[in-house]
Protein backbone atom coordinates (compact mmCIF):
# COMPACT_ATOMS: atom_id res chain seq x y z
CA UNK A 1 0.00 0.00 0.00
CA UNK A 2 1.43 3.35 -1.08
CA UNK A 3 1.60 5.74 2.03
CA UNK A 4 -1.52 8.20 2.11
CA UNK A 5 -0.95 11.73 1.47
CA UNK A 6 -0.80 14.55 4.00
CA UNK A 7 -3.38 16.81 3.40
CA UNK A 8 -4.80 20.04 5.20
CA UNK A 9 -8.43 20.46 5.05
CA UNK A 10 -9.53 24.51 4.59
CA UNK A 11 -13.37 25.12 4.68
CA UNK A 12 -14.08 28.93 3.83
CA UNK A 13 -17.97 29.87 4.82
CA UNK A 14 -19.84 32.65 3.97
CA UNK A 15 -19.52 34.85 7.27
CA UNK A 16 -23.27 36.90 7.68
CA UNK A 17 -24.91 38.56 10.76
CA UNK A 18 -26.31 35.00 12.20
CA UNK A 19 -24.94 33.41 15.56
CA UNK A 20 -25.11 30.05 13.71
CA UNK A 21 -23.07 31.07 11.20
CA UNK A 22 -19.94 29.16 13.17
CA UNK A 23 -21.41 26.34 13.65
CA UNK A 24 -22.48 25.81 10.23
CA UNK A 25 -18.77 26.80 9.41
CA UNK A 26 -17.95 23.80 12.06
CA UNK A 27 -20.20 21.13 10.52
CA UNK A 28 -19.25 21.92 7.14
CA UNK A 29 -15.51 21.67 8.36
CA UNK A 30 -16.49 18.29 9.26
CA UNK A 31 -17.96 17.58 6.42
CA UNK A 32 -15.14 18.21 4.24
CA UNK A 33 -12.54 16.18 6.45
CA UNK A 34 -14.89 13.27 6.06
CA UNK A 35 -14.63 13.59 2.16
CA UNK A 36 -10.93 13.97 2.23
CA UNK A 37 -10.73 10.93 4.27
CA UNK A 38 -13.12 8.83 2.07
CA UNK A 39 -10.25 8.94 -0.20
CA UNK A 40 -7.89 8.14 2.50
CA UNK A 41 -5.99 11.43 2.63
CA UNK A 42 -4.45 11.78 6.17
CA UNK A 43 -5.54 15.08 7.29
CA UNK A 44 -2.80 16.53 9.76
CA UNK A 45 -4.26 19.99 9.67
CA UNK A 46 -7.73 21.66 9.44
CA UNK A 47 -9.62 25.01 9.44
CA UNK A 48 -12.81 26.82 9.16
CA UNK A 49 -11.93 30.29 8.12
CA UNK A 50 -15.15 33.30 7.80
CA UNK A 51 -15.30 34.85 4.28
CA UNK A 52 -16.17 38.45 4.91
CA UNK A 53 -15.33 39.46 1.48
CA UNK A 54 -13.33 37.38 -1.38
CA UNK A 55 -10.12 38.30 -2.82
CA UNK A 56 -10.35 37.57 -6.37
CA UNK A 57 -6.54 36.06 -6.80
CA UNK A 58 -6.87 33.48 -4.11
CA UNK A 59 -10.42 33.62 -2.67
CA UNK A 60 -9.35 33.18 1.02
CA UNK A 61 -7.17 36.73 2.05
CA UNK A 62 -3.65 36.96 3.01
CA UNK A 63 -3.48 36.46 6.18
CA UNK A 64 -4.97 32.87 5.93
CA UNK A 65 -2.71 32.35 2.87
CA UNK A 66 0.47 32.99 5.24
CA UNK A 67 -0.85 30.82 7.73
CA UNK A 68 -1.81 27.75 5.35
CA UNK A 69 1.60 28.21 3.94
CA UNK A 70 3.51 27.99 7.52
CA UNK A 71 1.54 24.84 8.27
CA UNK A 72 2.08 23.62 4.85
CA UNK A 73 5.74 23.85 5.28
CA UNK A 74 5.99 23.14 8.91
CA UNK A 75 3.59 19.71 8.19
CA UNK A 76 5.26 18.49 4.98
CA UNK A 77 1.49 18.78 3.53
CA UNK A 78 1.28 17.64 0.13
CA UNK A 79 -2.06 18.54 -0.48
CA UNK A 80 -4.29 21.09 0.28
CA UNK A 81 -8.22 21.12 -0.24
CA UNK A 82 -10.20 23.99 -0.68
CA UNK A 83 -13.70 23.21 0.65
CA UNK A 84 -15.22 25.83 -2.35
CA UNK A 85 -15.64 26.72 -5.77
CA UNK A 86 -11.72 27.65 -7.01
CA UNK A 87 -11.43 28.69 -10.09
CA UNK A 88 -8.26 27.88 -12.41
CA UNK A 89 -6.53 30.93 -11.69
CA UNK A 90 -7.03 31.31 -7.87
CA UNK A 91 -5.45 27.18 -7.96
CA UNK A 92 -2.74 28.11 -9.39
CA UNK A 93 -2.18 31.38 -7.52
CA UNK A 94 -2.43 28.93 -4.22
CA UNK A 95 -0.38 26.43 -5.74
CA UNK A 96 2.16 29.00 -5.96
CA UNK A 97 1.73 30.32 -2.95
CA UNK A 98 1.95 27.31 -0.98
CA UNK A 99 4.09 25.35 -3.22
CA UNK A 100 1.90 22.56 -3.13
CA UNK A 101 -1.01 20.69 -4.84
CA UNK A 102 -4.38 22.54 -4.51
CA UNK A 103 -7.93 20.79 -5.05
CA UNK A 104 -11.29 22.42 -4.88
CA UNK A 105 -14.24 20.83 -3.14
CA UNK A 106 -15.69 19.97 -6.95
CA UNK A 107 -12.29 18.17 -7.34
CA UNK A 108 -12.36 16.33 -4.01
CA UNK A 109 -16.02 15.63 -4.40
CA UNK A 110 -14.80 14.19 -8.33
CA UNK A 111 -12.23 12.47 -6.75
CA UNK A 112 -13.89 10.33 -4.24
CA UNK A 113 -16.61 9.65 -7.45
CA UNK A 114 -13.94 8.23 -9.53
CA UNK A 115 -12.03 6.14 -6.95
CA UNK A 116 -15.65 4.59 -6.06
CA UNK A 117 -17.48 4.16 -9.18
CA UNK A 118 -18.03 -0.06 -9.62
CA UNK A 119 -20.05 -0.01 -12.40
CA UNK A 120 -19.10 0.58 -16.60
CA UNK A 121 -22.06 3.31 -16.25
CA UNK A 122 -20.80 4.61 -13.18
CA UNK A 123 -17.74 5.16 -14.22
CA UNK A 124 -18.98 6.95 -17.72
CA UNK A 125 -20.67 9.29 -15.67
CA UNK A 126 -17.94 10.11 -13.47
CA UNK A 127 -15.84 10.45 -16.41
CA UNK A 128 -18.20 12.73 -18.22
CA UNK A 129 -18.85 14.97 -14.93
CA UNK A 130 -14.54 14.98 -14.63
CA UNK A 131 -14.02 16.03 -18.29
CA UNK A 132 -16.48 18.77 -17.93
CA UNK A 133 -15.02 20.49 -15.21
CA UNK A 134 -11.55 19.82 -17.05
CA UNK A 135 -13.02 21.62 -19.74
CA UNK A 136 -13.97 24.49 -17.80
CA UNK A 137 -10.53 24.52 -16.50
CA UNK A 138 -9.05 24.64 -19.96
CA UNK A 139 -10.50 27.43 -21.34
CA UNK A 140 -9.61 29.82 -18.49
CA UNK A 141 -6.61 29.01 -17.28
CA UNK A 142 -5.31 28.97 -20.57
CA UNK A 143 -6.37 31.93 -22.09
CA UNK A 144 -3.83 34.19 -21.30
CA UNK A 145 -1.01 31.92 -21.55
CA UNK A 146 -2.57 31.42 -25.32
CA UNK A 147 -1.83 34.88 -25.86
CA UNK A 148 1.51 35.02 -24.85
CA UNK A 149 2.25 32.59 -27.36
CA UNK A 150 0.63 34.05 -30.05
CA UNK A 151 -1.33 31.31 -31.05
CA UNK A 152 1.16 29.70 -33.35
CA UNK A 153 -0.91 26.15 -34.05
CA UNK A 154 1.73 24.61 -35.11
CA UNK A 155 0.37 21.25 -33.76
CA UNK A 156 -3.23 21.22 -35.01
CA UNK A 157 -5.25 22.38 -38.80
CA UNK A 158 -4.58 25.63 -39.73
CA UNK A 159 -4.80 28.52 -36.69
CA UNK A 160 -5.85 25.65 -34.45
CA UNK A 161 -4.09 26.81 -30.90
CA UNK A 162 -2.97 24.25 -28.50
CA UNK A 163 -5.63 24.86 -26.79
CA UNK A 164 -8.59 24.33 -29.27
CA UNK A 165 -7.25 21.55 -29.90
CA UNK A 166 -7.50 20.20 -26.45
CA UNK A 167 -10.88 21.30 -26.33
CA UNK A 168 -11.75 19.60 -29.27
CA UNK A 169 -10.31 16.65 -27.94
CA UNK A 170 -12.50 16.52 -25.17
CA UNK A 171 -15.45 17.92 -26.38
CA UNK A 172 -15.17 14.38 -28.70
CA UNK A 173 -14.67 12.14 -25.54
CA UNK A 174 -17.53 13.69 -24.31
CA UNK A 175 -19.76 12.68 -27.13
CA UNK A 176 -18.43 9.43 -27.22
CA UNK A 177 -19.02 8.82 -23.78
CA UNK A 178 -22.29 10.35 -24.42
CA UNK A 179 -22.99 7.54 -26.82
CA UNK A 180 -21.74 4.76 -25.03
CA UNK A 181 -23.78 5.64 -21.77
CA UNK A 182 -26.71 5.35 -23.92
CA UNK A 183 -26.05 2.19 -24.82
CA UNK A 184 -25.01 1.10 -20.97
CA UNK A 185 -28.53 2.03 -20.11
CA UNK A 186 -30.26 -0.20 -22.98
CA UNK A 187 -28.87 -3.19 -21.61
CA UNK A 188 -29.01 -2.60 -17.58
CA UNK A 189 -32.08 -3.73 -16.96
CA UNK A 190 -31.59 -6.81 -18.61
CA UNK A 191 -28.01 -7.39 -17.07
CA UNK A 192 -29.46 -6.72 -13.69
CA UNK A 193 -31.92 -9.13 -13.22
CA UNK A 194 -29.78 -12.25 -14.17
CA UNK A 195 -27.16 -10.83 -11.91
CA UNK A 196 -29.33 -11.07 -8.90
CA UNK A 197 -30.04 -14.73 -8.69
CA UNK A 198 -26.75 -16.20 -8.39
CA UNK A 199 -24.94 -14.00 -5.45
CA UNK A 200 -24.89 -14.08 -1.92
CA UNK A 201 -26.98 -11.53 -0.67
CA UNK A 202 -26.27 -7.65 -0.27
CA UNK A 203 -26.47 -5.27 1.93
CA UNK A 204 -25.81 -1.52 1.41
CA UNK A 205 -24.86 1.10 3.68
CA UNK A 206 -26.21 4.71 2.54
CA UNK A 207 -26.23 7.72 4.32
CA UNK A 208 -24.37 11.89 5.04
CA UNK A 209 -20.73 11.61 4.60
CA UNK A 210 -19.91 11.56 8.07
CA UNK A 211 -22.99 10.11 9.55
CA UNK A 212 -20.92 6.69 10.21
CA UNK A 213 -21.27 4.42 7.65
CA UNK A 214 -17.58 3.29 7.12
CA UNK A 215 -17.63 3.28 12.08
CA UNK A 216 -20.16 0.84 11.29
CA UNK A 217 -19.22 -1.22 8.49
CA UNK A 218 -16.20 -2.11 9.94
CA UNK A 219 -18.27 -2.62 13.27
CA UNK A 220 -20.21 -4.81 11.55
CA UNK A 221 -17.64 -6.99 10.07
CA UNK A 222 -15.80 -7.30 13.61
CA UNK A 223 -12.71 -6.44 10.84
CA UNK A 224 -9.48 -5.49 12.04
CA UNK A 225 -9.02 -2.84 9.69
CA UNK A 226 -5.59 -2.35 9.61
CA UNK A 227 -4.74 -5.76 9.18
CA UNK A 228 -7.50 -6.54 6.73
CA UNK A 229 -6.38 -3.74 4.62
CA UNK A 230 -2.90 -5.21 4.15
CA UNK A 231 -4.66 -8.71 3.65
CA UNK A 232 -7.49 -7.42 1.01
CA UNK A 233 -5.30 -4.63 -0.19
CA UNK A 234 -6.17 -5.50 -3.99
CA UNK A 235 -9.82 -6.26 -3.57
CA UNK A 236 -12.40 -3.52 -3.22
CA UNK A 237 -12.21 -2.31 0.73
CA UNK A 238 -15.92 -1.49 0.94
CA UNK A 239 -16.86 -4.46 0.14
CA UNK A 240 -16.78 -7.55 3.03
CA UNK A 241 -18.70 -10.44 3.30
CA UNK A 242 -19.92 -10.99 7.02
CA UNK A 243 -21.53 -13.95 9.03
CA UNK A 244 -24.64 -12.97 10.22
CA UNK A 245 -25.27 -14.31 13.61
CA UNK A 246 -27.89 -17.71 12.38
CA UNK A 247 -24.67 -18.53 10.78
CA UNK A 248 -25.08 -17.05 6.90
CA UNK A 249 -22.99 -15.26 4.69
CA UNK A 250 -24.16 -11.53 3.11
CA UNK A 251 -22.39 -9.16 1.68
CA UNK A 252 -22.13 -5.67 3.13
CA UNK A 253 -21.02 -2.53 1.00
CA UNK A 254 -20.80 0.76 2.33
CA UNK A 255 -21.38 3.22 -0.71
CA UNK A 256 -20.17 7.15 -1.43
CA UNK A 257 -21.51 9.46 1.27
CA UNK A 258 -24.14 11.85 0.30
CA UNK A 259 -23.09 15.15 0.18
CA UNK A 260 -24.44 18.51 1.26
CA UNK A 261 -24.80 21.33 -1.30
CA UNK A 262 -23.44 19.11 -4.04
CA UNK A 263 -22.75 21.06 -7.18
CA UNK A 264 -25.60 20.46 -9.40
CA UNK A 265 -23.57 19.18 -12.23
CA UNK A 266 -22.34 16.35 -10.06
CA UNK A 267 -25.74 15.29 -9.32
CA UNK A 268 -25.38 12.43 -12.18
CA UNK A 269 -22.28 11.23 -11.44
CA UNK A 270 -23.54 11.07 -7.77
CA UNK A 271 -26.30 8.64 -8.61
CA UNK A 272 -24.37 6.72 -10.77
CA UNK A 273 -21.99 5.81 -7.88
CA UNK A 274 -25.39 4.35 -6.14
CA UNK A 275 -26.01 2.28 -9.05
CA UNK A 276 -25.36 -0.54 -6.79
CA UNK A 277 -27.57 0.17 -3.93
CA UNK A 278 -30.84 -0.42 -6.56
CA UNK A 279 -29.23 -4.00 -6.55
CA UNK A 280 -28.71 -4.70 -2.87
CA UNK A 281 -31.22 -6.82 -1.51
CA UNK A 282 -31.82 -4.29 1.44
CA UNK A 283 -30.84 -1.30 2.80
CA UNK A 284 -29.31 0.22 5.53
CA UNK A 285 -29.93 3.84 6.08
CA UNK A 286 -27.41 5.29 8.66
CA UNK A 287 -28.05 8.67 9.93
CA UNK A 288 -26.34 10.59 12.41
CA UNK A 289 -29.19 11.25 15.22
CA UNK A 290 -27.34 14.02 16.77
CA UNK A 291 -26.69 16.22 13.67
CA UNK A 292 -28.50 19.05 13.66
CA UNK A 293 -30.07 18.50 9.96
CA UNK A 294 -30.84 14.79 10.72
CA UNK A 295 -34.19 15.01 9.77
CA UNK A 296 -33.47 17.02 6.32
CA UNK A 297 -30.59 14.49 5.48
CA UNK A 298 -32.96 11.81 5.79
CA UNK A 299 -35.63 13.19 3.36
CA UNK A 300 -32.73 13.77 1.28
CA UNK A 301 -31.60 10.37 0.89
CA UNK A 302 -34.70 8.95 0.53
CA UNK A 303 -35.85 11.38 -1.90
CA UNK A 304 -32.55 10.45 -4.35
CA UNK A 305 -33.30 6.68 -3.54
CA UNK A 306 -36.66 7.05 -4.54
CA UNK A 307 -35.60 8.58 -8.16
CA UNK A 308 -32.77 5.94 -8.17
CA UNK A 309 -35.58 3.38 -8.21
CA UNK A 310 -34.06 1.95 -5.02
CA UNK A 311 -36.99 2.18 -3.15
CA UNK A 312 -40.70 2.36 -3.80
CA UNK A 313 -44.06 2.80 -2.20
CA UNK A 314 -45.19 -0.59 -1.67
CA UNK A 315 -41.99 -2.51 -2.98
CA UNK A 316 -38.77 -2.18 -3.81
CA UNK A 317 -36.13 -2.76 -2.08
CA UNK A 318 -36.43 -3.01 1.88
CA UNK A 319 -34.86 -0.37 3.95
CA UNK A 320 -34.44 -0.17 7.70
CA UNK A 321 -32.61 3.15 9.43
CA UNK A 322 -29.52 2.65 11.73
CA UNK A 323 -29.80 5.75 14.30
CA UNK A 324 -26.31 6.41 14.73
CA UNK A 325 -24.64 8.11 17.70
CA UNK A 326 -26.75 7.47 19.98
CA UNK A 327 -23.80 8.11 22.35
CA UNK A 328 -23.67 11.72 21.31
CA UNK A 329 -27.02 11.95 22.50
CA UNK A 330 -28.23 14.24 25.71
CA UNK A 331 -29.23 11.30 28.27
CA UNK A 332 -33.11 12.18 28.29
CA UNK A 333 -33.05 12.45 24.40
CA UNK A 334 -31.91 9.12 23.97
CA UNK A 335 -33.96 7.91 26.23
CA UNK A 336 -37.36 8.67 24.70
CA UNK A 337 -35.58 7.41 21.63
CA UNK A 338 -34.53 3.82 22.84
CA UNK A 339 -38.32 3.79 24.13
CA UNK A 340 -39.59 5.17 21.06
CA UNK A 341 -38.19 2.46 18.67
CA UNK A 342 -38.69 -0.59 21.60
CA UNK A 343 -42.11 -0.39 21.22
CA UNK A 344 -43.57 2.15 18.67
CA UNK A 345 -44.36 1.57 14.92
CA UNK A 346 -40.96 2.16 13.96
CA UNK A 347 -40.08 -1.07 15.78
CA UNK A 348 -39.21 -2.55 13.00
CA UNK A 349 -38.14 0.34 10.82
CA UNK A 350 -35.33 2.03 13.23
CA UNK A 351 -32.74 0.71 15.47
CA UNK A 352 -30.72 3.26 17.71
CA UNK A 353 -27.07 2.30 17.86
CA UNK A 354 -23.62 3.64 18.46
CA UNK A 355 -21.09 2.63 15.71
CA UNK A 356 -18.31 4.07 17.82
CA UNK A 357 -19.20 1.73 21.24
CA UNK A 358 -21.25 -1.15 19.47
CA UNK A 359 -24.38 -0.99 21.44
CA UNK A 360 -27.56 -1.45 19.29
CA UNK A 361 -25.32 -3.40 16.52
CA UNK A 362 -26.19 -7.03 17.69
CA UNK A 363 -29.99 -5.83 17.47
CA UNK A 364 -29.17 -4.74 14.07
CA UNK A 365 -27.45 -7.44 12.55
CA UNK A 366 -30.75 -9.76 13.81
CA UNK A 367 -32.78 -7.34 12.12
CA UNK A 368 -30.61 -7.47 9.01
CA UNK A 369 -30.11 -11.44 9.15
CA UNK A 370 -34.51 -11.47 9.45
CA UNK A 371 -35.21 -9.52 6.49
CA UNK A 372 -32.77 -11.07 4.18
CA UNK A 373 -33.80 -14.37 5.71
CA UNK A 374 -37.70 -13.65 4.12
CA UNK A 375 -35.93 -12.97 0.96
CA UNK A 376 -33.37 -15.51 0.37
CA UNK A 377 -35.58 -18.30 0.89
CA UNK A 378 -37.79 -17.61 -1.41
CA UNK A 379 -38.90 -20.38 -3.61
CA UNK A 380 -40.51 -21.84 -6.35
CA UNK A 381 -42.92 -25.28 -4.89
CA UNK A 382 -45.72 -26.94 -6.31
CA UNK A 383 -48.18 -28.20 -4.38
CA UNK A 384 -51.86 -30.12 -5.33
CA UNK A 385 -54.79 -28.21 -5.82
CA UNK A 386 -56.51 -31.03 -3.41
CA UNK A 387 -53.94 -30.25 -0.65
CA UNK A 388 -55.42 -27.22 0.68
CA UNK A 389 -53.86 -27.51 3.96
CA UNK A 390 -50.66 -26.92 2.73
CA UNK A 391 -51.69 -24.33 0.25
CA UNK A 392 -53.37 -22.75 3.51
CA UNK A 393 -50.18 -23.57 5.40
CA UNK A 394 -47.91 -21.74 3.12
CA UNK A 395 -50.37 -18.79 2.97
CA UNK A 396 -49.78 -17.96 6.70
CA UNK A 397 -46.38 -19.14 6.96
CA UNK A 398 -44.79 -17.17 4.47
CA UNK A 399 -45.20 -14.56 2.17
CA UNK A 400 -46.60 -15.77 -1.46
CA UNK A 401 -45.19 -14.27 -4.20
CA UNK A 402 -46.99 -15.60 -7.05
CA UNK A 403 -49.10 -17.99 -8.34
CA UNK A 404 -50.50 -20.21 -11.17
CA UNK A 405 -53.05 -22.99 -11.15
CA UNK A 406 -52.09 -25.11 -13.52
CA UNK A 407 -54.21 -28.10 -14.03
CA UNK A 408 -54.06 -30.41 -10.86
CA UNK A 409 -51.60 -28.38 -9.39
CA UNK A 410 -50.81 -24.84 -7.63
CA UNK A 411 -47.29 -23.51 -8.96
CA UNK A 412 -46.02 -20.85 -5.94
CA UNK A 413 -43.33 -18.65 -5.18
CA UNK A 414 -43.08 -18.22 -1.77
CA UNK A 415 -40.54 -16.99 0.59
CA UNK A 416 -40.11 -18.37 3.91
CA UNK A 417 -37.47 -17.24 6.93
CA UNK A 418 -35.24 -20.35 7.71
CA UNK A 419 -37.78 -21.97 10.25
CA UNK A 420 -40.67 -22.11 7.95
CA UNK A 421 -38.65 -23.29 5.49
CA UNK A 422 -37.70 -26.37 7.29
CA UNK A 423 -40.52 -27.01 9.27
CA UNK A 424 -42.26 -27.07 5.44
CA UNK A 425 -39.57 -29.63 4.42
CA UNK A 426 -40.67 -31.81 7.75
CA UNK A 427 -44.06 -31.39 6.11
CA UNK A 428 -43.54 -32.63 2.44
CA UNK A 429 -41.04 -35.57 3.79
CA UNK A 430 -43.98 -36.45 5.74
CA UNK A 431 -47.09 -35.82 3.27
CA UNK A 432 -43.94 -38.23 1.17
CA UNK A 433 -43.96 -41.25 3.69
CA UNK A 434 -48.14 -41.19 3.89
N1 LIG B 1 -19.92 9.76 18.82
C1 LIG B 1 -19.94 8.94 17.78
N2 LIG B 1 -19.18 9.20 16.70
C2 LIG B 1 -19.20 8.33 15.67
C3 LIG B 1 -20.04 7.18 15.67
N3 LIG B 1 -19.87 6.53 14.51
C4 LIG B 1 -18.97 7.27 13.79
N4 LIG B 1 -18.57 8.34 14.49
C5 LIG B 1 -17.60 9.36 14.08
O1 LIG B 1 -18.14 10.12 12.99
C6 LIG B 1 -17.11 10.45 12.06
C7 LIG B 1 -17.47 9.96 10.68
O2 LIG B 1 -17.50 8.56 10.69
P1 LIG B 1 -17.33 7.70 9.36
O3 LIG B 1 -17.56 6.26 9.72
O4 LIG B 1 -16.07 8.03 8.68
O5 LIG B 1 -18.57 8.28 8.49
P2 LIG B 1 -18.94 8.03 6.96
O6 LIG B 1 -18.52 9.26 6.23
O7 LIG B 1 -20.43 7.89 6.96
O8 LIG B 1 -18.25 6.80 6.50
C8 LIG B 1 -15.82 9.84 12.59
O9 LIG B 1 -15.14 10.82 13.30
C9 LIG B 1 -16.33 8.75 13.53
O10 LIG B 1 -15.44 8.48 14.57
C10 LIG B 1 -20.84 6.92 16.86
O11 LIG B 1 -21.57 5.95 16.98
N5 LIG B 1 -20.74 7.85 17.86
MG1 LIG C 1 -16.98 6.51 4.90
Amino acid sequence: MRPATVAAVLSPYAQGPHAGDRRDGDSKLEEAVGLARAIDLDVRWRQSVPLRRITPATLIGKGVVERVRIAVEEQGIGLVVVDDKLTPVQQRNLEKAWNTKVIDRTGLILEIFGARARTHEGRLQVELAALDYQRGRLVRSWTHLERQRGGFGFLGGPGESQIEIDRRLIGERIVRIKRDLEGVRKTRAVNRSGRKKARLPTVALVGYTNAGKSTLFNRLSGADVFAKNLLFATLDPTMRVIKLPGGRDCVISDTVGFVSDLPTHLVAAFRATLEEVVEADLIVHVRDIAHPDSERQRADVEEVLAALGAIEEGGGTPMIEALNKIDALPVEQRAILQSRTAVGPERARQFPVSALSGEGVEALLLAIEDLLGKDAEAREVSVPLSDGATIAWLYRHGEVRSRHDDGEVARLTVALDAAASAQFERRQAESGTR
